[in-house]
C-alpha cells in the first residue's frame, strides 16, 4: 500500500492535537472509524489515513509573539487508492474541507513513488532552457514587457526589440496581457520573433519569448499550438488562475514542445499567512516541478513584493534538489509499518528535471549580488520596471544588469565594475535604485 504525506501547522491555545490528527486522518478518509463493525474495519483498513507524528509545540514563557503561540505538525498519510493519480484530487483530499477548519496550515507535501511516477515533470527544465540559449556559464537575465495595453503591434515591436538588444536571455509577456484585438497571440509571436532576429543578427545572442497563454481553458493547448506555429519559443502561464493540472496537461502534451514559465499570480491569497493555506515551498515550488514549469516565478526577499528569505531557499531548493527521495517522495508504505506509528522505506527516485527559479518583482542591478549571493549561478534575474525605468532606455537597462551579473560572477564590488569607463549603464543604474552588495 502507498500513501502520500501531508505536514500541517495546526494553531490551537487549547486543543489536544493528537485527538485533532485523527480526526483528520478519519474524517478525510474512511469518515468514521470506532463506531464500524469489525467485518467492516477490515473492508476499510486499505482507506484509512495514518497520523504518523504530531510534534507539539508550547509556547515560550516570555517570548515573542511568533513563540508565544501553540501549535502543532502534524503529520498524516493518505492511502494513494483513495483518490486518482492527480494534482487537483490530492489537494481535495488533503486540505479541501481542511484548509476552512480553523488556523491551519499545509506546510508540506511527500508524494508516493506511484502517484509521482504519473508526472513527467519539466519537460526542458533548468538544463534545458541553458541548451536552448546556449548559456551555461552565468546566471540569465530574463526582462518583462512593461504597459503593453492598448499599444499596437508596432509599439509592441520597438519594446521588444529594445529590451532583446539590451542583452537578456528571456523576455515575458506582461501577464496581465491577454487575448485582445490590437496584439493577438499569432501576430504578437511573429512581429516579436522578428524583433528578436534583428537582435540577435547584432548581438549574437539568442533569446527566449515566453508569450503569455491566456483564454478559456478548453482552448489553451490549441492557443499554444497556435503560438508555437507562429514562432513562439517559450510560453507564460497563469498557473494557480488556471489550476495546476492544467499546467500539467500542457506540459505533458508532446506537440508542446517549448519551455513554459509559471507566473504566481494569485499566490498572494494562498501562501503568505503564517496560519492558514499552502505553504511557498509547496505551492510555488514542489507543485509547480511536479506540474512541469521549467521556469517559476516568485516575489524574492529584495525587492517590492517582499517573501522572506527562509521561504525563498525552500522554493529554490523544491525546484532544484536531486534529492527526490528524501525531499519529495513519501517513504511511508503500510506493508512494511510498525502498528500505525509509521515505518520508513527506500523507494525508487523519480527523475524530474529541476526548474529554474526566477526570484522577482522590484529588481534592480544594485539586487544582483544579493540574489547571487543566495542562489548562486542557477538563477534567472527578472525584471520589468529595473530595466524599461534606466535613465538611458531600455537597452541601457539589459546592458546595466549584464554587467552587474558579471561583475557579481567574478565577485567584483558593484561599484568597482561601474567605475570601468565601458560601464556607464551599471553606473547610472546604481545612481538611480542603490547598491544593496
Ligand atoms: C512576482 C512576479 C513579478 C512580475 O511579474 C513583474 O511583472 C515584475 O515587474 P517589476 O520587475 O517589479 O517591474
Amino acid at each position: 500500500m502507498s500513501y502520500c504525506i501531508a505536514t500541517y501547522r495546526c494553531f490551537d491555545g487549547k486543543a489536544d492535537f493528537h485527538k485533532k490528527a485523527q480526526s483528520i486522518a478519519v474524517g478525510l478518509t474512511v469518515g468514521s472509524w470506532t463506531e464500524l463493525p469489525e467485518a467492516k474495519k477490515a473492508e476499510m483498513e486499505k482507506h484509512l489515513g495514518r497520523v504518523l507524528s504530531v510534534d507539539i509545540h508550547e509556547p515560550a514563557a516570555g517570548g515573542d509573539s511568533s513563540a508565544s503561540e501553540r501549535y502543532a505538525d502534524i503529520r498524516i498519510a493518505y492511502p494513494d487508492v483513495n483518490f486518482s493519480a492527480d494534482i487537483p484530487a490530492l489537494l481535495v483530499t488533503v486540505f479541501g474541507k481542511l484548509s476552512m477548519d480553523g488556523r491551519i496550515r499545509l506546510i508540506d507535501l511527500h508524494f508516493s513513488a506511484a502517484f509521482m511516477s504519473r508526472f513527467p515533470g519539466p519537460k526542458f527544465g533548468l538544463n534545458g532552457v541553458r541548451e536552448r540559449l546556449g548559456v551555461h556559464d552565468r546566471p540569465l537575465l530574463m526582462s518583462i514587457f512593461k504597459s503593453v495595453i492598448g499599444h499596437d503591434l508596432s509599439g509592441l515591436r520597438e519594446q521588444f526589440y529594445g529590451q532583446a538588444v539590451g542583452g537578456v536571455d528571456l523576455i515575458k509577456d506582461d501577464e496581465i496581457l491577454f487575448e485582445n484585438p490590437l496584439t493577438p497571440i499569432g501576430k504578437r509571436v511573429e512581429t516579436c520573433m522578428q524583433a528578436a532576429e534583428q537582435a540577435q543578427r547584432e548581438t549574437g545572442q539568442k533569446l527566449l519569448y515566453a508569450v503569455n497563454l491566456t483564454g478559456p481553458t478548453s482552448k489553451l493547448a490549441a492557443n499554444a499550438k497556435q503560438a508555437i506555429e507562429a514562432g513562439a519559443n517559450a510560453l507564460l502561464f497563469n498557473v494557480l488562475a488556471y489550476g495546476f493540472d492544467v499546467l500539467h496537461e500542457l506540459s505533458a502534451d508532446p506537440d508542446i514542445r517549448v519551455p513554459i514559465a509559471a507566473h504566481p499570480a494569485l499566490a498572494g491569497a494562498i501562501y503568505p499567512s503564517p496560519h492558514y493555506g499552502i505553504g511557498a515551498s509547496v505551492l510555488l515550488g514542489k507543485l509547480m516541478r511536479l506540474a512541469g514549469a521549467d521556469l517559476v516565478l516568485f516575489p524574492s526577499p529584495y525587492g517590492s513584493v517582499v517573501m522572506p528569505r527562509e521561504e525563498n531557499m525552500a522554493i529554490q531548493h523544491a525546484l532544484t534538489t536531486t534529492e527526490l527521495t528524501v525531499d519529495y517522495i513519501s517513504r511511508y508504505d503500510s506493508d512494511n509499518a510498525t502498528g500505525r506509528s509509521g515505518a520508513a522505506t527506500e523507494q525508487p527516485a523519480a527523475g524530474l528535471k529541476t526548474s529554474f527559479p526566477v526570484p522577482s518583482a522590484g529588481i534592480h542591478p544594485g539586487l544582483v549580488p544579493l540574489i547571487l549571493r543566495d542562489f548562486g549561478q542557477d538563477v534567472v534575474v527578472n525584471a520589468g520596471g529595473g530595466i524599461h525605468g534606466h535613465p538611458m532606455g531600455t537597452a541601457a537597462g539589459g546592458r546595466a544588469f549584464r554587467q552587474a551579473i558579471q561583475a557579481a560572477s567574478q565577485s567584483v564590488k558593484l561599484a568597482d565594475a561601474a567605475a570601468q569607463a565601458d560601464n556607464l549603464e551599471l553606473k547610472t543604474a546604481l545612481e538611480l535604485w542603490g547598491n544593496r552588495e
